[in-house]
């Protein structure tokens, strides 16, 4: 078997398993454990526990390989690296908002190849494999094709720091007349997977890290979406912007125009 599709099973498989006892285990409210980079950026002891399991489960079967994870760091430095967000969504996770989503990327040799991303509260569970397109619930996902940026439905998210939630803010006045509306789910691999399912026509945002995209941004692709950064640069956290191609150029240009990678 294509050796994708056996990292994607597993991935699949692990995600499945840090969900359930997530689920299980949630209280009515969870306490912050503590904060990161702002005193809104919180971590809980699931979060923690999350990622604990989905290494454990990697490193029982595949010890050689790199781990990168949101609150771990990487471990290892193996060819292939697994790219790991225990809990996407974490305030949301807090407040009992049902978006949130544990987020599982394969990476071999820079390359993502299959991606999972469980949304917990819905079962939900999208999953993409690189050139085997992206699915959910044994459905193929493609994303919506032919909408103009002034009918679009767009997600975006915000950071955790004041300075950048500013030019965020002062970027979105200009974006929001724009567009159809705007969304800000919480989750950013959530947000990928809703624009590869034709819940949304597109998403931005400044600051995602790997573990927030990498996952989602393959089963976007996977479905036909368009996923990048500014002036053709690949995702990554200076913008990540996903859309199908042409509503995707649209959006580029209108947020190039508005220097969005500025922080106050
Ligand atoms: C969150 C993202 C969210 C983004 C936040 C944050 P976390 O991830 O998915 O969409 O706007 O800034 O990065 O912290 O919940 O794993």
């Amino acid at each position: 078997m294509d050796s994708a599709v056996t990292f994607g099973r597993l991935a699949e498989e692990i995600a499945r398993e840090a969900g359930e006892m997530l689920l299980a285990k949630r209280p009515a409210r969870p306490e912050v454990l503590v904060t990161k980079s702002s005193p809104t950026d919180v971590v809980t002891a699931l979060d923690r526990a999350s990622e604990e399991l989905i290494r454990d489960r990697i490193k029982a079967v595949r010890p050689d390989d790199a781990i990168l994870g949101e609150e771990g760091g990487t471990t290892g430095d193996g060819r292939v690296r697994w790219i790991v967000d225990p809990i996407d969504g974490t305030v949301n996770f807090l407040y009992g908002v049902p978006e949130w989503a544990v987020s599982i990327a394969v990476e071999v040799d820079g390359e993502v190849i299959a991606g999972v991303v469980n949304v917990v509260p819905r079962a939900e569970v999208f999953t993409a494999v690189r050139g085997r397109g992206a699915w959910l619930a044994g459905e193929r996902l493609s994303c919506n094709t032919g909408v103009p940026l002034e009918r679009a439905l767009i997600a975006t998210g915000f950071g955790y720091g004041s300075g950048r939630r500013a030019v965020q803010a002062e970027v979105l006045r200009h974006v929001l007349p724009r567009v159809r509306d705007i969304r800000r789910g919480g989750s950013a691999a959530s947000d990928l997977c809703a624009v590869a399912a034709g819940r949304l026509d597109g998403y931005y945002e400044r600051g995602p890290q790997e573990w927030d995209y990498a996952a989602g941004g393959l089963i976007a692709a996977e479905a036909g979406a368009r996923v990048g950064g500014l002036e053709g640069r690949p995702a990554n956290p200076g913008l990540t912007l996903c859309a199908a191609p042409g509503l995707f150029e649209e959006l580029h240009d209108l947020l190039l125009g508005l220097a969005p990678e500025r922080d106050a």
